[in-house]
């Protein structure tokens, strides 16, 4: 893959007005506006944006390139709602077809990797009444106390709002039990596209985007951290994009909570949205991109390997992204039930190869972005092969 470097797109005379005011505001750091962001999305050619999201990343971090060792589990896939992109969960009058796994099997689950160097667990599943505060507080607590180093990033403000209603308590008192059972960070799912017009349509009944983002809010003013995702390439438009990325724009402005934004392209197999098609690998680029440019108050850019396959991934590393999530065993049906990857599971070394042979830096993180190991110099048995060539030149 092969971007012109941003003074390339600077210096070219046929490029339209609009476009090179914002490649100027974004080489001088300056952020862009929502107007200017809508103008990416319907006229910013690929080759441009990736120049664009590639000095935003390249200015942010250079070569590296995160990963880390995780686990999924994900203790029911029944739920009450019926949010309409979803081809994981199983209606609640069809819950014979599906998993509840009690409080003991999600421990055999967790101590399954007692002797592997995994650093985080990642839990999120359906929405079900026996899944309460009581039973995710315990929860923690006891995966804690088997592997007080294992990070527990756990459940949306889709279940913590569901939760703390039922309990009848508020969201700060809910985040606050949370945090003392062992709650490490939350991850970004459950935010889809908070705009009404489409969130009512997609995902009625849960939490609004609103909620979503208060919640977020509240865990940051505990200091926790999270991450923010955007469902997108379905039934939304540009602009529905535009005032995602504003709203968490604003929030991180506000509370500096947030560490990664992670784009899900939405998958058509399975669900009840599968008669749209699926946007083109072009488009998932370019929306990386925009996310790059647009977000300029998140530190990184997570590319979730096992929704968009391999060689988008490997791509994306040239459109913004610096982060390609995690080896994830194969624990997680998210995906697989809607037509990603079948067997979502990489080992470190495939990692480390797939970041090196498009010539960046593989480092393993931790959940927090602490570097756990520098794999630069790491040799593999077939390593030439990897080794030694840049398939990402810059065009000076
Ligand atoms: O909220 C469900 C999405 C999310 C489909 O924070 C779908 O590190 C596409 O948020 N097509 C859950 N997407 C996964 C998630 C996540 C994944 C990896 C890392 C992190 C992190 C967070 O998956 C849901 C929903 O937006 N989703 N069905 C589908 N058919
Ligand atoms: Fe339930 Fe989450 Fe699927 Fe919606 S996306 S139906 S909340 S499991």
């Amino acid at each position: 893959m092969q971007n012109p470097s941003i003074q390339t797109v600077l210096r070219d005379g046929t490029l339209a007005p609009a476009l090179r005011a914002i490649a100027e505001k974004v080489y001088a750091g300056k952020r862009i506006s929502p107007e200017e962001g809508l103008k990416l999305y319907e006229e910013g050619p690929l080759g441009y944006l990736g120049a664009l999201a590639n000095h935003v990343r390249e200015t942010k971090h250079g070569d590296k390139t995160y990963f880390n060792r995780n686990f999924h589990v994900e203790p029911t896939n029944v739920c009450l709602y019926t949010c309409t992109f979803c081809s994981y969960s199983r209606r609640i009058k069809k819950r014979e077809d599906g998993w509840e796994y009690t409080l003991d099997d999600i421990m055999d689950i967790v101590k399954k990797y007692d002797d592997e160097p995994v650093t985080e667990v990642h839990i999120v599943g359906g929405v079900l009444p026996q899944y309460d505060v009581e039973f995710y507080s315990e929860l923690f607590r006891q995966i804690k106390a088997h592997r007080p180093d294992l990070h527990v990033k756990a459940l949306t403000p889709v279940e913590y709002h569901y939760i703390f209603k039922k309990a009848k308590i508020s969201y700060e008192e809910g985040m606050k039990l949370m945090k003392e059972a062992g709650l490490d960070s939350m991850p970004g799912g459950g935010a889809e596209i908070f705009h009404e017009e489409i969130r009512d349509q997609i995902a009625g009944g849960k939490c609004s985007g609103e909620q979503w983002l208060r919640i977020h809010e509240i865990w940051h003013e505990l200091g926790g951290r999270s991450n923010a995702t955007m469902l997108y390439g379905h039934i939304e438009s540009y602009h529905h994009r535009i005032d995602h990325l504003e709203k968490l724009r604003a929030l991180q402005d506000k509370t500096g909570g947030f560490q990664t934004y992670i784009p899900l392209k939405f998958r058509n197999q399975n669900n009840e949205m599968s008669h749209l098609p699926e946007s083109s690998v072009i488009e998932d680029l370019r929306n990386y991109a925009i996310g790059r440019i647009y977000l300029d108050n998140f530190d990184h850019v997570k590319a979730y390997w096992p929704m968009i396959g391999r060689t988008t991934a490997q791509l994306s590393l040239a459109f913004g992204v610096n982060d390609i999530d995690g080896t994830i065993d194969d624990t997680t049906r998210i995906y697989s039930m809607a037509g990603a990857e079948q067997n979502p599971a990489m080992s470190t070394e495939d990692l480390v190869k797939m970041i090196r042979t498009v010539g960046r830096t593989p480092l393993e993180r931790d959940t927090l972005y602490g570097i756990v190991r520098d794999y630069s110099d790491v040799e593999f048995a077939d390593d030439k092969q990897y080794r030694g060539y840049t398939a990402l030149p810059v065009v000076k």
